[in-house]
Order: structure tokens, then sequence, then C-alpha cells
């Protein structure tokens, strides 16, 4: 089965590393991380990475910065913060902060943009030698039948078929993989929000789509085959499969990380109820605010692993 290709915990003096599972990378006498502009031979990456605990990924640039940012005065760190150099700088595909243990990456919309990335990132961490590595998902989502503003920490990340696999084209054949999360790292989240207070957070599947407009069941996009009830019908048969949000990443991250060694999870605010519409329509300051929520939750999180409240 799928769960066979997992690494099972490298119990090695209690360290868990990061894998790559690609026989030709030893080989390789240079790797150039290309859309991060980092290479091996260019950059000492155990030197500049060795110490990341905890990566912390989102779509939007402007927002992982923020997030760096916001980490910086958590972490209780030297200086301002504002000044927080990109490590990226030299590609504007993605950007990439450091704050303390701490990386903080931009991935871009849908599932090709954050699977380079991953690939990339995660021959990053292993040629810096990180070990013990948990890497967190920020997001936002569409709800299913739950309050805007609530935060759904995944259990399980499905495909628009409501099952838990990623499906990636492979030369001519179709792979599947796995899609489960790590539900110790989901719970531990979990207790964590309950001492947050006003955010409603909930555990729940979340389902990864290619699409923002028609491959989420949207009435509103520049094309639109279905009808009303046909929407409907298939987002409640969604929430009776136990969805209850909708993004455009989880099923790679999940499968990727999961493959690699990594402690994962995907915690993503909704910005609606797709059973009351499809349009976003919060005011600038309620988005802004709704997307802090992963932030400060996750925030909370790390100072609390790293022992410093
Ligand atoms: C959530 O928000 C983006 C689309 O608006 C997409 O990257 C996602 O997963
Ligand atoms: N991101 C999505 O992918 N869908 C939504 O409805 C909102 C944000």
């Amino acid at each position: 089965s799928n769960r066979s290709l997992r690494p099972d915990k490298n119990t090695y003096e209690g360290k868990r590393s990061v894998y790559v599972k690609n026989p030709y990378l030893d080989a390789m006498d240079e790797d150039i991380l290309y859309h991060l502009d980092l290479g091996t031979k260019t950059h000492n990456l155990p030197a500049m990475f060795g110490d990341v605990k905890f990566v912390c990924v989102g779509g939007s640039p402007n927002r992982m910065k923020a997030f760096a940012q916001f980490m910086h005065k958590e972490l209780q760190l030297e200086g301002d913060g504002e000044d927080i150099e990109d490590i990226c700088a030299g590609t504007d595909r993605y950007c990439m902060f450091k704050t303390g243990p701490v990386l903080s990456i931009s991935h871009g919309m849908g599932i090709p943009s954050i699977s380079i990335m991953l690939h990339e990132l995660i021959k990053l961490l292993h040629h810096a030698r990180c070990c013990d590595v948990t890497i967190i998902r920020i997001g936002t989502s569409g709800g299913i039948g739950i309050a805007p503003g609530s935060v759904v920490i995944t259990d399980t990340a499905v495909d628009s078929f409501f099952k838990p696999r990623f499906e990636q084209v492979i030369l001519d054949n179709v792979v599947t993989r796995s899609t489960e999360l790590d539900k110790e790292l989901a719970n531990d989240l979990l207790n964590c929000s309950r001492e947050i207070p006003n955010i409603p957070t909930l555990i729940g599947h979340t389902m990864c789509t290619y699409d923002f407009y028609e491959g989420q069941g949207r009435l509103d996009g520049a094309l639109c085959s279905f009808s009303r009830e046909k929407k409907l019908d298939y987002l409640k048969r969604a929430y009776k499969a136990g969805v209850r949000n909708i993004e455009m990443e989880s099923t790679v991250f999940a499968a990727m990380c999961g493959l690699c060694g990594l402690r994962a999870a995907v915690v993503c605010v909704t910005l609606l109820d797709r059973l009351q519409g499809d349009q976003i329509n919060l005011s600038h300051d309620v988005l802004v605010e709704y997307q802090q929520r992963p932030q400060l939750l996750i925030s909370n999180f790390i100072t609390k692993q790293l022992g410093l409240y």
C-alpha cells in the first residue's frame, strides 16, 4: 500500500532526518535550486539552514514576510525585524525569510506551484542536514457549513472525489500517493488553539482542487457548466464526507512531506461559507484579520514548542 512508502520514524539518536527519495541526487556534483536561487556550490546550506526546526509556507509573498516579522517579535530576536531580508531575492518566483529556527516561504497558488517549491525546499533541508523539522501550511480557504473566519486544521487532505489521495502524472503513468497528515500534530495544534480566545478552530478534512472557480463548484467564473442545484448537491456531499474547507495545495503538500519524513500540518482560515455564496466580499480589514488567525495559532504553537513561554 501507499503507507509502506512512508519512512519509519528515524530513531537514530532520537533524530528524524529529512529524506530525499531519489537515487540520482547523491551522484550529482552540484545541485542548483533554480526557483529559490540557491545551490550547493554557491551557498553553505548547512551553515545557512542547519538549525531550522519549523517551516511555514503560505501562498502570498507579503503574508509570509509579515509572518516572519511577527515571528521575529514573538521570538524576541535582536533588531526590529522590519528590514528582514528575502533569502530568495535573486528570483521573484518565491520569497523566503528566516527568523531563528523558523523559515517562512511563499508557494504561490495551486498544486504545480507549491510542488516545485517543495521539491527544492525538501532538497534544501536535506543538503542542510536539518532534523526534526515540522512544516505547516498556513493559508486561506472556502468553508463548507462553518462560520467565515473559522480556522480548519486538516486531518486528511482529499481530492475532488473526497478520496485521501494525490494523483500525479509521472511519464505516462498516473501515480497515486497517500495524503495522510500527522494526527498527533493536528491534535496538538487544536489544543493550542483552545488557549487563544475568539478564534473558532476545528479539525476536518480539506478538499484540494485544481481550480478556484469551476473546480470548486463556483457559479461566478468565466465559465460555468453546471446548475446551482448541482453545485449545492456537490458541496453537501463533500460536507457529508467530512470536508470542512476547500483550497488548492493540501494534497500534494501532504503527499510530498509525508514521503520525505517531515511532520506536516495544514491550517487554513475560511473566508466564506460556500453553502451561502461564491464571492469573497469581506472588507479589507476583516480579510487581513482573518488571514492573521492561522499565523497567531502557529506562532503560539512554535513559541511553546521552543519552550519560550
Ligand atoms: C487558497 O487561496 C488561494 C486561492 O485564492 C489558493 O492558493 C488556496 O489554496
Ligand atoms: N481559497 C480557495 O481556494 N477557495 C476559496 O473559496 C477561498 C480561498
